[in-house]
Protein backbone atom coordinates (compact mmCIF):
# COMPACT_ATOMS: atom_id res chain seq x y z
CA UNK A 1 0.00 0.00 0.00
CA UNK A 2 1.21 3.07 -0.84
CA UNK A 3 0.61 5.78 1.82
CA UNK A 4 1.26 9.83 1.79
CA UNK A 5 5.09 10.82 3.37
CA UNK A 6 5.49 12.87 5.91
CA UNK A 7 1.95 13.24 7.19
CA UNK A 8 2.64 13.01 11.50
CA UNK A 9 5.61 14.35 13.33
CA UNK A 10 8.00 11.82 14.73
CA UNK A 11 6.69 10.24 18.13
CA UNK A 12 9.52 10.26 20.71
CA UNK A 13 9.40 6.75 23.14
CA UNK A 14 8.54 7.91 26.49
CA UNK A 15 11.25 7.46 29.20
CA UNK A 16 9.74 4.81 31.57
CA UNK A 17 9.98 5.66 35.36
CA UNK A 18 11.06 3.10 37.74
CA UNK A 19 8.17 1.74 40.20
CA UNK A 20 11.24 2.54 43.17
CA UNK A 21 14.60 3.83 43.19
CA UNK A 22 16.86 3.81 46.00
CA UNK A 23 20.82 4.35 46.57
CA UNK A 24 21.20 0.66 45.49
CA UNK A 25 18.76 -0.27 42.71
CA UNK A 26 16.31 0.74 40.71
CA UNK A 27 13.09 -1.57 39.94
CA UNK A 28 11.13 -1.29 36.93
CA UNK A 29 7.78 -3.42 35.71
CA UNK A 30 7.08 -3.87 32.00
CA UNK A 31 3.49 -4.65 30.55
CA UNK A 32 3.28 -6.26 27.43
CA UNK A 33 -0.22 -5.75 26.03
CA UNK A 34 -2.48 -5.36 22.55
CA UNK A 35 -3.90 -2.51 21.81
CA UNK A 36 -4.48 -0.34 18.84
CA UNK A 37 -2.36 2.49 17.52
CA UNK A 38 -2.57 5.05 14.56
CA UNK A 39 0.53 4.33 12.49
CA UNK A 40 -0.43 6.95 10.11
CA UNK A 41 -2.97 9.81 10.09
CA UNK A 42 -5.07 8.31 7.13
CA UNK A 43 -4.87 4.83 8.01
CA UNK A 44 -7.11 3.45 10.55
CA UNK A 45 -5.51 2.57 14.20
CA UNK A 46 -3.66 -0.50 13.96
CA UNK A 47 -3.69 -3.70 16.64
CA UNK A 48 -0.13 -3.66 18.23
CA UNK A 49 1.67 -5.11 20.48
CA UNK A 50 3.25 -3.42 22.56
CA UNK A 51 5.62 -2.45 26.04
CA UNK A 52 3.34 -0.66 28.44
CA UNK A 53 0.90 0.68 26.28
CA UNK A 54 3.57 1.75 23.64
CA UNK A 55 4.98 0.82 19.99
CA UNK A 56 7.74 1.36 20.08
CA UNK A 57 8.30 0.54 24.40
CA UNK A 58 9.07 3.34 26.59
CA UNK A 59 12.76 4.06 26.76
CA UNK A 60 14.67 2.49 29.54
CA UNK A 61 17.44 4.77 30.44
CA UNK A 62 19.83 3.87 33.23
CA UNK A 63 22.88 4.96 34.53
CA UNK A 64 26.24 2.83 34.10
CA UNK A 65 26.79 0.70 36.99
CA UNK A 66 23.09 1.04 38.27
CA UNK A 67 21.51 -2.08 39.06
CA UNK A 68 18.68 -2.40 38.07
CA UNK A 69 15.78 -4.98 37.98
CA UNK A 70 12.83 -5.62 35.34
CA UNK A 71 9.94 -7.66 35.78
CA UNK A 72 8.84 -8.48 32.31
CA UNK A 73 4.89 -9.00 32.58
CA UNK A 74 2.81 -11.18 29.85
CA UNK A 75 -0.61 -9.93 29.54
CA UNK A 76 -0.84 -10.52 25.84
CA UNK A 77 -4.09 -12.48 24.37
CA UNK A 78 -3.30 -16.64 24.17
CA UNK A 79 -4.25 -15.87 20.18
CA UNK A 80 -1.10 -14.83 17.94
CA UNK A 81 -2.08 -11.47 16.06
CA UNK A 82 -0.05 -13.07 13.01
CA UNK A 83 0.03 -16.59 11.11
CA UNK A 84 2.42 -18.88 13.62
CA UNK A 85 4.05 -22.08 11.92
CA UNK A 86 3.80 -25.17 13.84
CA UNK A 87 6.80 -26.68 12.07
CA UNK A 88 9.08 -24.77 13.12
CA UNK A 89 11.18 -26.08 15.90
CA UNK A 90 10.50 -24.43 19.65
CA UNK A 91 6.74 -23.43 17.85
CA UNK A 92 5.31 -26.99 17.88
CA UNK A 93 1.14 -27.71 19.18
CA UNK A 94 3.15 -28.67 22.41
CA UNK A 95 3.36 -25.31 23.59
CA UNK A 96 1.54 -22.17 24.31
CA UNK A 97 1.08 -20.10 20.87
CA UNK A 98 1.54 -16.85 22.45
CA UNK A 99 4.98 -16.99 24.41
CA UNK A 100 7.47 -14.31 25.51
CA UNK A 101 10.93 -13.66 26.47
CA UNK A 102 12.65 -10.55 26.84
CA UNK A 103 16.34 -10.04 25.68
CA UNK A 104 18.26 -6.45 26.42
CA UNK A 105 19.97 -6.64 23.04
CA UNK A 106 23.96 -5.30 23.68
CA UNK A 107 23.70 -5.93 27.22
CA UNK A 108 26.31 -7.20 29.54
CA UNK A 109 24.11 -9.40 32.35
CA UNK A 110 23.71 -12.65 33.95
CA UNK A 111 23.03 -15.87 32.29
CA UNK A 112 19.59 -16.03 34.10
CA UNK A 113 18.21 -12.49 32.70
CA UNK A 114 19.85 -12.79 29.24
CA UNK A 115 16.45 -13.66 27.49
CA UNK A 116 17.40 -17.53 26.60
CA UNK A 117 14.80 -18.22 24.16
CA UNK A 118 13.79 -20.92 25.70
CA UNK A 119 13.30 -19.23 28.83
CA UNK A 120 10.14 -18.26 27.53
CA UNK A 121 6.51 -17.36 29.53
CA UNK A 122 3.08 -16.77 29.20
CA UNK A 123 0.04 -14.32 30.84
CA UNK A 124 0.85 -14.34 34.28
CA UNK A 125 3.67 -17.29 34.25
CA UNK A 126 1.30 -19.81 34.02
CA UNK A 127 3.47 -21.63 31.91
CA UNK A 128 7.12 -20.87 31.35
CA UNK A 129 9.71 -22.94 29.00
CA UNK A 130 12.17 -25.46 29.89
CA UNK A 131 15.00 -22.81 31.06
CA UNK A 132 12.97 -20.04 32.79
CA UNK A 133 14.44 -19.15 35.67
CA UNK A 134 13.08 -16.08 37.53
CA UNK A 135 10.34 -13.83 36.84
CA UNK A 136 12.50 -10.31 37.66
CA UNK A 137 15.34 -10.22 35.76
CA UNK A 138 18.40 -8.25 37.13
CA UNK A 139 20.79 -6.11 34.75
CA UNK A 140 24.15 -4.77 36.27
CA UNK A 141 24.95 -2.35 33.48
CA UNK A 142 28.34 -3.04 33.90
CA UNK A 143 29.53 -0.89 30.28
CA UNK A 144 30.26 2.43 28.70
CA UNK A 145 27.32 4.75 28.09
CA UNK A 146 25.82 3.25 24.89
CA UNK A 147 22.33 2.35 22.75
CA UNK A 148 20.71 -0.55 23.70
CA UNK A 149 17.54 -2.00 22.88
CA UNK A 150 15.00 -4.90 24.25
CA UNK A 151 12.72 -7.13 22.47
CA UNK A 152 11.62 -10.44 22.36
CA UNK A 153 13.61 -13.51 22.11
CA UNK A 154 11.04 -16.55 21.92
CA UNK A 155 11.99 -19.48 20.22
CA UNK A 156 10.30 -20.21 17.35
CA UNK A 157 7.84 -16.86 17.03
CA UNK A 158 10.66 -13.86 17.65
CA UNK A 159 10.01 -12.87 13.92
CA UNK A 160 5.88 -12.33 14.75
CA UNK A 161 6.36 -10.94 18.15
CA UNK A 162 8.83 -8.06 17.28
CA UNK A 163 6.87 -7.23 14.23
CA UNK A 164 3.84 -6.64 16.23
CA UNK A 165 5.53 -4.68 17.94
CA UNK A 166 7.82 -5.88 20.38
CA UNK A 167 10.47 -3.35 20.77
CA UNK A 168 12.02 -0.63 22.68
CA UNK A 169 14.78 1.81 23.26
CA UNK A 170 17.35 0.64 27.10
CA UNK A 171 19.89 3.50 26.85
CA UNK A 172 22.81 3.53 29.20
CA UNK A 173 24.57 6.76 29.93
CA UNK A 174 27.62 7.92 32.08
CA UNK A 175 29.39 10.57 33.58
CA UNK A 176 32.09 10.48 30.41
CA UNK A 177 29.33 11.07 27.94
CA UNK A 178 28.29 14.04 30.08
CA UNK A 179 31.36 16.01 30.01
CA UNK A 180 31.65 15.67 26.22
CA UNK A 181 29.38 18.34 25.73
CA UNK A 182 27.27 16.50 22.86
CA UNK A 183 23.75 17.44 21.75
CA UNK A 184 21.43 16.42 24.80
CA UNK A 185 17.89 16.44 26.32
CA UNK A 186 15.91 16.95 23.40
CA UNK A 187 18.61 17.20 20.97
CA UNK A 188 19.45 13.69 21.86
CA UNK A 189 16.72 11.65 19.74
CA UNK A 190 16.34 7.49 19.39
CA UNK A 191 15.46 6.57 16.07
CA UNK A 192 13.64 2.84 15.71
CA UNK A 193 13.09 2.41 11.74
CA UNK A 194 11.35 -0.68 10.88
CA UNK A 195 9.66 -2.10 7.89
CA UNK A 196 6.24 -3.49 7.77
CA UNK A 197 3.68 -4.19 5.41
CA UNK A 198 -0.23 -2.39 6.09
CA UNK A 199 -3.45 -4.33 5.15
CA UNK A 200 -5.99 -2.03 3.39
CA UNK A 201 -7.93 -1.94 6.90
CA UNK A 202 -4.81 -0.82 8.37
CA UNK A 203 -3.73 -3.57 10.04
CA UNK A 204 -0.76 -5.49 9.58
CA UNK A 205 0.21 -8.16 7.17
CA UNK A 206 2.50 -10.93 7.57
CA UNK A 207 2.65 -13.54 4.86
CA UNK A 208 1.36 -17.21 5.67
CA UNK A 209 3.37 -18.71 3.10
CA UNK A 210 6.40 -17.76 1.12
CA UNK A 211 6.39 -16.81 -2.50
CA UNK A 212 6.25 -20.48 -3.85
CA UNK A 213 3.97 -22.02 -1.45
CA UNK A 214 4.09 -25.06 0.91
CA UNK A 215 0.55 -27.06 0.44
CA UNK A 216 1.21 -29.42 2.89
CA UNK A 217 0.52 -26.82 5.76
CA UNK A 218 -1.24 -24.08 6.46
CA UNK A 219 1.41 -21.65 7.48
CA UNK A 220 4.15 -21.70 6.45
CA UNK A 221 7.87 -19.41 7.54
CA UNK A 222 9.14 -17.44 5.09
CA UNK A 223 12.76 -16.48 4.01
CA UNK A 224 12.70 -13.31 4.90
CA UNK A 225 10.24 -10.46 5.34
CA UNK A 226 10.33 -7.18 3.51
CA UNK A 227 7.88 -4.61 4.33
CA UNK A 228 6.91 -2.15 1.70
CA UNK A 229 6.89 1.16 4.04
CA UNK A 230 9.20 2.42 6.17
CA UNK A 231 8.17 3.69 9.88
CA UNK A 232 10.13 5.08 12.42
CA UNK A 233 9.54 5.37 16.47
CA UNK A 234 5.90 3.28 15.13
CA UNK A 235 5.35 6.00 12.19
CA UNK A 236 4.58 5.63 8.51
CA UNK A 237 7.45 8.20 6.93
CA UNK A 238 7.20 11.12 9.86
CA UNK A 239 8.02 14.04 10.18
CA UNK A 240 10.36 16.03 12.36
CA UNK A 241 10.68 20.11 13.24
CA UNK A 242 14.45 21.05 13.99
CA UNK A 243 16.20 23.69 14.72
CA UNK A 244 19.32 25.21 13.08
CA UNK A 245 21.93 23.82 15.23
CA UNK A 246 23.57 19.72 16.38
CA UNK A 247 21.19 17.08 16.90
CA UNK A 248 22.15 13.63 17.82
CA UNK A 249 20.85 10.53 16.87
CA UNK A 250 20.30 7.19 17.29
CA UNK A 251 19.96 5.26 14.54
CA UNK A 252 18.81 1.68 15.12
CA UNK A 253 17.38 -0.66 12.07
CA UNK A 254 14.91 -2.74 14.17
CA UNK A 255 13.44 -4.24 11.23
CA UNK A 256 13.08 -8.57 10.61
CA UNK A 257 15.20 -8.57 7.77
CA UNK A 258 15.21 -5.43 5.52
CA UNK A 259 18.95 -3.79 5.83
CA UNK A 260 19.25 0.05 5.51
CA UNK A 261 22.18 2.33 3.85
CA UNK A 262 21.16 5.75 5.66
CA UNK A 263 22.08 8.89 3.70
CA UNK A 264 20.91 12.53 3.69
CA UNK A 265 19.71 14.29 0.32
CA UNK A 266 21.17 17.04 1.01
CA UNK A 267 24.71 15.62 0.88
CA UNK A 268 25.61 16.51 4.23
CA UNK A 269 27.61 13.93 6.43
CA UNK A 270 27.30 12.06 9.04
CA UNK A 271 29.06 12.61 12.02
CA UNK A 272 29.14 9.27 13.39
CA UNK A 273 30.22 8.97 17.28
CA UNK A 274 29.02 5.71 18.38
CA UNK A 275 28.69 1.96 17.13
CA UNK A 276 26.22 -0.99 18.93
CA UNK A 277 28.35 -0.65 22.03
CA UNK A 278 29.11 3.07 22.46
CA UNK A 279 31.25 5.69 21.41
CA UNK A 280 33.98 5.20 18.93
CA UNK A 281 37.64 7.02 19.70
CA UNK A 282 37.27 9.59 17.53
CA UNK A 283 34.03 10.41 15.18
CA UNK A 284 33.96 9.89 11.39
CA UNK A 285 32.20 11.84 9.09
CA UNK A 286 30.67 9.90 6.34
CA UNK A 287 28.05 10.09 3.57
CA UNK A 288 26.28 6.60 4.39
CA UNK A 289 25.53 4.30 6.79
CA UNK A 290 24.88 0.63 6.54
CA UNK A 291 22.64 -0.77 9.18
CA UNK A 292 21.74 -4.78 9.20
CA UNK A 293 19.01 -5.84 11.54
CA UNK A 294 20.05 -5.00 14.68
CA UNK A 295 22.70 -2.95 14.67
CA UNK A 296 23.08 0.97 15.81
CA UNK A 297 25.00 4.21 14.95
CA UNK A 298 25.03 7.22 16.82
CA UNK A 299 25.34 10.45 14.75
CA UNK A 300 25.34 13.76 14.72
CA UNK A 301 23.36 15.90 12.49
CA UNK A 302 24.02 19.36 11.86
CA UNK A 303 21.39 21.76 10.52
CA UNK A 304 23.19 24.82 11.45
CA UNK A 305 22.43 27.30 8.84
CA UNK A 306 19.75 25.45 6.93
CA UNK A 307 16.70 27.24 8.35
CA UNK A 308 13.76 26.50 5.77
CA UNK A 309 15.17 23.87 4.55
CA UNK A 310 13.93 20.10 4.64
CA UNK A 311 16.11 17.59 4.76
CA UNK A 312 15.31 13.63 3.66
CA UNK A 313 17.05 10.65 5.57
CA UNK A 314 17.24 7.84 2.27
CA UNK A 315 17.87 4.54 1.83
CA UNK A 316 18.87 2.30 -0.93
CA UNK A 317 19.91 -0.70 0.50
CA UNK A 318 18.53 -3.78 -1.91
CA UNK A 319 16.16 -6.35 0.18
CA UNK A 320 17.34 -8.73 0.66
CA UNK A 321 20.89 -8.06 1.04
CA UNK A 322 22.80 -7.55 -1.38
CA UNK A 323 21.11 -9.70 -3.78
CA UNK A 324 17.15 -8.44 -3.74
CA UNK A 325 15.16 -6.01 -5.41
CA UNK A 326 15.97 -2.58 -5.17
CA UNK A 327 14.21 0.35 -3.75
CA UNK A 328 11.62 1.65 -4.50
CA UNK A 329 10.26 5.19 -3.94
CA UNK A 330 8.49 4.46 -0.84
CA UNK A 331 11.24 2.46 0.51
CA UNK A 332 14.15 4.73 -0.76
CA UNK A 333 12.32 7.18 1.90
CA UNK A 334 12.74 7.24 5.91
CA UNK A 335 11.74 10.28 7.03
CA UNK A 336 12.13 14.13 6.94
CA UNK A 337 13.87 16.58 8.80
CA UNK A 338 12.44 20.57 8.56
CA UNK A 339 14.38 23.24 10.11
CA UNK A 340 11.21 25.43 10.88
CA UNK A 341 11.66 25.13 14.56
CA UNK A 342 13.71 28.76 15.95
CA UNK A 343 16.76 28.50 17.25
CA UNK A 344 15.96 28.33 21.34
CA UNK A 345 19.15 28.95 22.74
CA UNK A 346 22.87 29.37 21.34
CA UNK A 347 23.75 25.72 20.29
CA UNK A 348 26.97 25.40 22.82
CA UNK A 349 27.11 21.57 21.49
CA UNK A 350 30.10 20.03 20.05
CA UNK A 351 31.42 16.87 17.85
CA UNK A 352 34.00 16.03 20.47
CA UNK A 353 37.39 15.44 18.56
CA UNK A 354 38.23 12.73 20.90
CA UNK A 355 35.63 10.57 22.75
CA UNK A 356 36.80 7.14 24.51
CA UNK A 357 39.54 5.20 24.24
CA UNK A 358 38.87 1.62 22.44
CA UNK A 359 42.00 -0.66 23.11
CA UNK A 360 42.32 -2.82 19.92
CA UNK A 361 42.36 -6.62 20.92
CA UNK A 362 45.48 -8.07 20.38
CA UNK A 363 45.36 -11.13 18.04
CA UNK A 364 48.13 -12.83 19.66
CA UNK A 365 46.19 -12.86 22.92
CA UNK A 366 43.77 -15.11 21.37
CA UNK A 367 43.78 -18.49 23.05
CA UNK A 368 41.06 -20.10 20.24
CA UNK A 369 40.17 -19.57 16.81
CA UNK A 370 36.80 -21.27 15.58
CA UNK A 371 35.88 -21.54 12.12
CA UNK A 372 32.11 -21.42 11.50
CA UNK A 373 30.49 -21.66 8.80
CA UNK A 374 27.12 -20.11 7.82
CA UNK A 375 25.47 -22.16 5.04
CA UNK A 376 21.83 -23.69 3.90
CA UNK A 377 19.87 -26.62 4.31
CA UNK A 378 16.65 -27.90 2.90
CA UNK A 379 13.77 -29.36 4.97
CA UNK A 380 11.30 -32.03 4.10
CA UNK A 381 8.67 -29.51 2.71
CA UNK A 382 11.68 -28.41 0.11
CA UNK A 383 11.94 -25.22 1.97
CA UNK A 384 15.53 -23.61 2.22
CA UNK A 385 16.74 -22.51 6.09
CA UNK A 386 20.09 -21.27 7.27
CA UNK A 387 22.11 -23.27 9.68
CA UNK A 388 25.40 -21.92 11.61
CA UNK A 389 27.90 -24.25 11.13
CA UNK A 390 25.81 -26.66 9.87
CA UNK A 391 23.95 -27.60 13.00
CA UNK A 392 20.68 -26.95 14.56
CA UNK A 393 19.86 -25.30 17.69
CA UNK A 394 18.87 -28.43 19.58
CA UNK A 395 22.38 -30.09 18.64
CA UNK A 396 24.99 -30.21 21.56
CA UNK A 397 26.74 -26.87 22.27
CA UNK A 398 29.88 -26.55 20.55
CA UNK A 399 30.87 -22.77 21.30
CA UNK A 400 32.01 -23.16 24.92
CA UNK A 401 34.57 -20.25 25.45
CA UNK A 402 36.30 -19.80 28.94
CA UNK A 403 35.76 -17.04 30.91
CA UNK A 404 38.06 -14.03 30.74
CA UNK A 405 39.45 -16.16 27.51
CA UNK A 406 39.95 -14.69 24.09
CA UNK A 407 38.85 -15.82 20.70
CA UNK A 408 38.72 -15.31 16.89
CA UNK A 409 35.25 -16.58 15.46
CA UNK A 410 36.02 -17.00 11.45
CA UNK A 411 32.80 -16.53 9.50
CA UNK A 412 32.23 -18.34 6.83
CA UNK A 413 29.45 -17.50 4.97
CA UNK A 414 28.37 -19.80 1.99
CA UNK A 415 25.36 -18.63 1.42
CA UNK A 416 24.36 -15.90 -0.89
CA UNK A 417 22.93 -13.74 1.64
CA UNK A 418 24.18 -11.35 4.12
CA UNK A 419 23.70 -12.24 7.56
CA UNK A 420 24.38 -9.65 10.79
CA UNK A 421 25.45 -12.43 13.21
CA UNK A 422 25.17 -11.06 16.53
CA UNK A 423 26.66 -12.84 20.23
CA UNK A 424 24.61 -12.46 23.58
CA UNK A 425 26.50 -11.13 26.37
CA UNK A 426 30.07 -9.54 24.65
CA UNK A 427 31.09 -6.92 22.74
CA UNK A 428 33.72 -7.80 19.70
CA UNK A 429 35.99 -5.80 16.95
CA UNK A 430 35.57 -6.92 13.83
CA UNK A 431 39.00 -7.54 12.41
CA UNK A 432 38.41 -8.07 8.78
CA UNK A 433 36.84 -9.54 5.64
CA UNK A 434 38.26 -11.22 3.09
CA UNK A 435 36.67 -12.96 -0.01
CA UNK A 436 37.36 -16.91 -0.30
CA UNK A 437 36.98 -19.87 -2.73
CA UNK A 438 33.35 -21.11 -1.94
CA UNK A 439 33.02 -23.80 -4.37
CA UNK A 440 36.55 -24.96 -2.70
CA UNK A 441 35.63 -24.71 0.75
CA UNK A 442 32.77 -26.94 0.27
CA UNK A 443 34.53 -29.28 -2.26
CA UNK A 444 37.81 -29.64 0.45
CA UNK A 445 37.03 -27.82 3.51
CA UNK A 446 40.17 -25.74 2.99
CA UNK A 447 40.23 -21.93 3.02
CA UNK A 448 41.60 -20.53 0.07
CA UNK A 449 41.36 -16.59 -0.07
CA UNK A 450 40.98 -14.99 -3.19
CA UNK A 451 41.87 -11.39 -2.33
CA UNK A 452 43.73 -9.23 0.39
CA UNK A 453 41.57 -8.77 3.65
CA UNK A 454 39.22 -5.83 4.26
CA UNK A 455 39.49 -3.99 7.19
CA UNK A 456 35.99 -2.87 9.08
CA UNK A 457 34.47 -0.08 7.34
CA UNK A 458 35.26 3.32 9.34
CA UNK A 459 31.68 3.39 10.71
CA UNK A 460 32.04 -0.29 12.02
CA UNK A 461 35.71 0.95 14.27
CA UNK A 462 33.98 0.47 17.32
CA UNK A 463 32.34 -1.60 19.82
CA UNK A 464 30.05 -4.31 18.25
CA UNK A 465 27.64 -6.96 18.96
CA UNK A 466 25.99 -7.72 15.58
CA UNK A 467 28.43 -7.53 12.10
CA UNK A 468 27.55 -8.09 8.57
CA UNK A 469 29.00 -11.40 7.33
CA UNK A 470 28.99 -11.13 3.59
CA UNK A 471 28.34 -13.87 1.18
CA UNK A 472 31.62 -15.45 -0.09
CA UNK A 473 34.00 -13.68 2.60
CA UNK A 474 35.29 -14.82 5.64
CA UNK A 475 34.61 -12.06 8.02
CA UNK A 476 36.84 -12.06 11.38
CA UNK A 477 35.77 -11.31 14.53
CA UNK A 478 37.71 -11.26 18.32
CA UNK A 479 36.16 -11.13 21.57
CA UNK A 480 36.83 -11.22 25.55
CA UNK A 481 34.09 -14.15 26.80
CA UNK A 482 32.89 -12.63 30.80
CA UNK A 483 32.40 -11.03 32.65
CA UNK A 484 29.49 -14.44 33.65
CA UNK A 485 29.26 -17.78 32.68
CA UNK A 486 26.42 -19.59 31.56
CA UNK A 487 24.15 -20.61 29.17
CA UNK A 488 24.00 -17.61 26.02
CA UNK A 489 23.44 -17.51 22.66
CA UNK A 490 24.96 -16.36 19.43
CA UNK A 491 22.43 -15.92 15.83
CA UNK A 492 21.27 -14.29 12.89
CA UNK A 493 19.96 -11.52 13.43
CA UNK A 494 17.50 -11.70 10.35
CA UNK A 495 14.50 -12.94 12.57
CA UNK A 496 12.89 -14.94 10.00
CA UNK A 497 16.53 -16.86 9.98
CA UNK A 498 16.96 -16.90 13.86
CA UNK A 499 13.46 -19.04 14.03
CA UNK A 500 14.41 -21.37 11.63
CA UNK A 501 17.86 -22.95 13.07
CA UNK A 502 20.16 -20.23 12.29
CA UNK A 503 21.17 -19.94 15.94
CA UNK A 504 22.84 -21.96 18.61
CA UNK A 505 23.53 -22.12 22.37
CA UNK A 506 26.95 -21.08 23.42
CA UNK A 507 28.01 -21.67 26.56
CA UNK A 508 30.60 -19.60 29.18
CA UNK A 509 32.45 -22.17 31.38
CA UNK A 510 35.08 -21.59 34.27
CU1 LIG B 1 20.68 -14.89 8.27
Amino acid sequence: MKLEKFVDELPIPPILKPRWKNQFYTYYEVNMSEFKQSLHGKLHATTVWGYEGSYPGPTIEVESGEIVFVKWINNLPDKHLFPVDYTVHGAHRDVPEVRTVVHVHGACVESESDGYPEAWFTKGFKQVGPYFRKQIYRYDNCTHACTLWYHDHSLGITRLNVYAGLAGFFLIRDHRERLLNLPSGKYDIPLMIQDKTFNQDGSLYYPKQPEKPVPEIETSIIPEFIGDTILVNGKVHPYLKVEPRKYRFRLLNASNTRFFRIKLDSGQLLYQIGTDGGFMQHPVGVKEIMLSPAERAEVIIDFTNLEGKNIMMTNDAPAPFPTGDPVNENTSTVMQFRVTLPLSSVDTSVIPAYMIPIPQINEQSASRVRYLSLNDNMDRYGREFMLLDNKQWDAPITENPKLGSTEIWYLINITTDTHPIHLHLINFQIIDRRDFDVEKYNKEKIIHYTAQAIPPEPYERGWKDTVRANPNQITRIIMKFGPYTGMYVWHCHILEHEDYEMMRPYIVIR
